[in-house]
């Protein structure tokens, strides 16, 4: 992570269009230097060469944040190919925590009675992983379609019996699906942001969704990214980070309507937004709108000063790891997380203190952090290993995993949760 914004960098967004608005001449907030792909789990360690074009091999890229001070979009510069990031080796499985299953549950339920789904009725899901949200729906006998591009996700939603098509949702396989059959729901979670056509992804999703239809979005919410200073969710996948100001401008392009919205704690801190062909803004909407004006998220500052809480938060964690370390304690990390990739390639010389990371998907364990060669071994592991420490880097998760690991923690064990600031949590703390 730079501690400064070069001329170089500055000129790169200078000459950089906004992914939303298309406005020539971005401004340059935070350039983390070369970083891995966040998910692209090593099979074993290796030194990533800097590469500046998306290629298929293993390496690293430039991550650059900037912002658009014409429409208010957070992006990152560099667009890697989606078929590098989104493969064989994207093994993030959304099933992979019971209390984000928990949610997506509740949320299903909601949309049924919200939207008065019955088996006459389709919901479709745009990257819908390994069927955690459809399954919901096909267990009420709503008719259930999913789209998705990487492999592993889409045999486990097979495993469920969820119809999943293996393919990047477009406006070209909507178009085609549009004539046989019409959405009465969309459903788009954590992919929006992901996309880098957006707008041919929202052309895809008007192709789909019937006349009075409704889209149902949920994104990380850039207000809790830069609350919480979660640099670390800053990452190649993610190629947008929206304020519901910038989301709105983006949609209206299409004559699409956020009509009402929910504030979410999944993922550190998301929007799920109902969207629509008809304008029917609820009050919540309006007044996030002015929240967001007036909390200056429009302004170039607000991202500097996050940028400057990011640096500052860097060097606090990997300050205390140096310490831990020198006082003989053994550091490993809890999670393989995408994010977590990204904290400890920031902490530079200091990451050669976590021993290892432990992660409760089996699909990661075995295999390596890209860019700090960490290897990633089960969570039984922890009764054995004992570690002093365990950096949470699916910190987003605490409540759910300080319960898993109750035991450790009443032993003596301890979390490090790197963000807003580090800070330590122990077994007094459950
Ligand atoms: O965009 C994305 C965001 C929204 O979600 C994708 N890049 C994938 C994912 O990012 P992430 O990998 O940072 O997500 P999580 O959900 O914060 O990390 C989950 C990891 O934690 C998984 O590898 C599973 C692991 N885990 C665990 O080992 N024990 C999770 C729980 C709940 C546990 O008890």
């Amino acid at each position: 992570m730079r501690d400064t914004i070069t001329t170089e960098f500055a000129a790169k967004c200078a000459a950089s269009a906004c992914r939303g608005c298309g406005f020539a001449g971005i401004a340059a907030v935070l350039d983390y230097g070369q970083m891995p792909p966040s998910d692209g789990f090593l099979a074993s360690p290796e030194t990533l060469a800097p590469s500046t074009s998306p290629r298929q091999a293993p390496g690293s890229y430039p991550l650059e944040l900037a912002f658009c001070e014409q429409c208010g979009l957070l992006q990152i510069l560099e667009t890697l190919d989606p078929r590098h990031l989104f493969g064989a080796d994207y093994l993030y499985l959304s099933s992979g925590s019971d209390s984000w299953l928990e949610h997506c549950k509740d949320n299903a339920l909601d949309i049924i009675s919200r939207f008065g789904l019955d088996a006459g009725s389709l919901v479709l899901e745009t990257a819908s992983n390994d069927g955690y949200l459809l399954q919901y729906f096909k267990q009420h006998g709503i008719p259930v379609l999913g789209v998705d591009p990487a492999p592993e996700p889409v045999r486990h939603a097979a495993e469920r019996g969820i119809e999943t098509i293996h393919a990047f949702f477009t406006r070209d396989l909507a178009r085609s699906l549009a004539q046989t059959r019409s959405a009465d729901v969309v459903i788009s979670n954590n992919v929006l942001a992901h996309v880098a056509d957006i707008h041919d992804f929202i052309d895809g999703v008007g192709e789909v969704l019937s006349k009075d239809g409704c889209w149902i979005i949920e994104v990380p919410y850039v207000k809790a990214l830069v609350d919480g200073c979660a640099y670390d969710t800053v990452y190649h996948e993610h190629l947008c980070y929206f304020s519901v100001t910038a989301l709105q401008h983006v949609l209206s392009l299409h004559r699409l309507f956020i009509n009402d919205l929910k504030p979410l704690e999944s993922h550190g801190g998301s929007l799920r937004l109902y969207v629509s062909r008809r304008q029917q803004q609820s009050e919540q909407v309006t007044e996030t709108l002015g929240s967001e004006r007036r909390d200056g998220m429009q302004e170039l500052a607000y991202y500097l000063a996050f940028a400057s809480s990011a640096r500052t938060a860097n060097r606090q964690l990997a300050g205390l790891l140096e310490d831990l370390a020198a006082q003989g304690r053994h550091i490993a990390a809890y999670a393989a997380a995408a994010k977590g990739t990204v904290l400890l390639n920031c902490l530079g010389g200091a990451a050669r203190h976590v021993e290892y990371a432990v992660d409760r998907n089996t699909l990661k364990q075995g295999k390596w952090i890209p860019g700090v060669n960490i290897p990633i071994i089960s969570t039984a592991e922890i009764k054995t290993r004992q570690p002093d420490y365990l950096l949470l880097l699916a910190w987003n998760l605490r409540r759910e995993i300080l319960l898993q690991e109750s035991a450790w923690l009443r032993s003596g064990g301890k979390f490090i949760v790197p963000l807003p600031a580090p800070h330590i949590l122990s077994g007094d703390d459950l």
